[in-house]
């Protein structure tokens, strides 16, 4: 109740077109002087720099560059994606606490965002690196009515809203997908995508869509290590990019994309994402628990696989791997 209070006080100072006094906020909401107080500090807190004046009153200035439910909500165009959205100045992962809303029964759409993540996961164990501050760390809990063996795409599907979504905002970047998972741009990784399940021999409890866009990070601030191969999109822009609009304009694409993709499935996904991949025609080496493959790439099937010359001369079409690219 009294975040929501906040929230209202928020919304009267982004409506006031100027300054509104503290008597005019405590009369609307019907709460006392020193609550109206008590809530424009919390704001000033989560980053809203509120001037105040003895006589005119609480002026809104800067609003914080963070994927806050006030910051975001607004710009969705969304049925059910984000319509249930949880912020978190700090989390281990939003994956996990998403999974945890999941089996809890939170709805179809529902958002786990944070600002920083302890424990950013990726995929088989590695990490994600999760500074606060600067990047996306966002979950969506899905729950889509088909065999578990099909919804593997979605995280081609999620690639693809992403693409859109950089399209948009950043018309002259170029995109690319590095199969199955990843958004490059200029070579370097931009964002990761991650797709937890949980389901029986034939049917989905829910799937838990994982995405890291990396927003504000200058080259310095990644750790030496993935420093060569990360990138961002104000390294790439060039200049400070506005968090909340990418994360509303990756909503509201994905959404797009999802319900797309149980309409009418993955093949209409597939001309775009070879269109924009960056392993076409690469040379790789492909990964899997037992085995290794090298060849050439020549494409991507209907259902969302690697299609693959490899060096004898074979053709093979393969559904998960972790690919590197040896001509680079
Ligand atoms: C991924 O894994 O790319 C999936 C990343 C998903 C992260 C999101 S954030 C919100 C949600 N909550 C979570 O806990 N996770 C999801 P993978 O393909 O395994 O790539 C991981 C590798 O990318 C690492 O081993 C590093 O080499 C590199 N890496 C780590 N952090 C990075 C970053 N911020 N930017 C670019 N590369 C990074």
């Amino acid at each position: 109740m009294e975040h929501r209070t906040t929230q209202a006080v928020l919304g009267l100072l982004l409506n006031a077109n100027g300054a509104i006094s503290g008597q005019s906020i405590s009369k609307i909401l019907g709460i006392t002087r020193s609550a109206v107080w008590k809530h424009i500090e919390r704001l000033r807190e989560s980053g809203y720099e509120i001037a105040s004046a003895t006589r005119r009153g609480y002026t809104l200035g800067a609003r914080p560059n963070c994927p806050l439910p006030a910051e975001v909500l607004p710009h969705l165009r969304t049925k059910t994606v984000g319509q249930a959205y949880r912020f978190l100045t700090e989390t281990d992962s939003t994956n996990r606490v998403a999974g945890e809303l999941a089996k809890a029964g939170a709805p179809e759409g529902a958002v786990v965002t944070a600002d920083c993540q302890t424990g950013g996961r990726g995929r088989m164990q590695r990490r994600w690196f999760s500074p606060a501050g600067a990047n996306l760390y966002m979950s969506v809990i899905l729950r889509p009515a088909m065999p578990p063996a099909q919804a593997q795409g979605i995280a081609l599907v999620a690639a693809a809203a992403s693409l859109r979504a950089i399209h948009d905002l950043f018309p002259n970047l170029l995109p690319q997908v590095k199969w199955p998972n990843d958004v490059f741009v200029h070579n370097r990784k931009l964002a990761g995508i991650l797709c937890d399940m949980q389901s029986e021999a034939d049917r989905i409890h829910y799937l838990v869509l994982g995405i890291g866009i990396n927003v504000n990070m200058a080259e310095s601030d990644f750790p030496p290590e993935i420093r060569p191969s990360a990138t961002s999109l104000q390294v790439e822009f060039g200049g400070p990019v506005n968090r909340p609009q990418v994360a509303a304009s990756w909503l509201n694409h994905f959404e797009q994309a999802y319900t797309d993709w149980l309409e009418n499935g993955l093949a209409r996904f597939i001309p775009e994402l070879t269109e924009q991949s960056i392993l076409l025609g690469r040379h790789v080496v492909l990964r899997q628990e037992r085995t290794v493959f090298q060849g050439v790439v020549t494409g991507l099937s209907r259902n969302g696989g690697l299609r693959m010359r490899l060096d004898d001369g074979s053709e093979r079409v393969l559904l998960a791997g972790d690919v590197h690219v040896q001509d680079w």
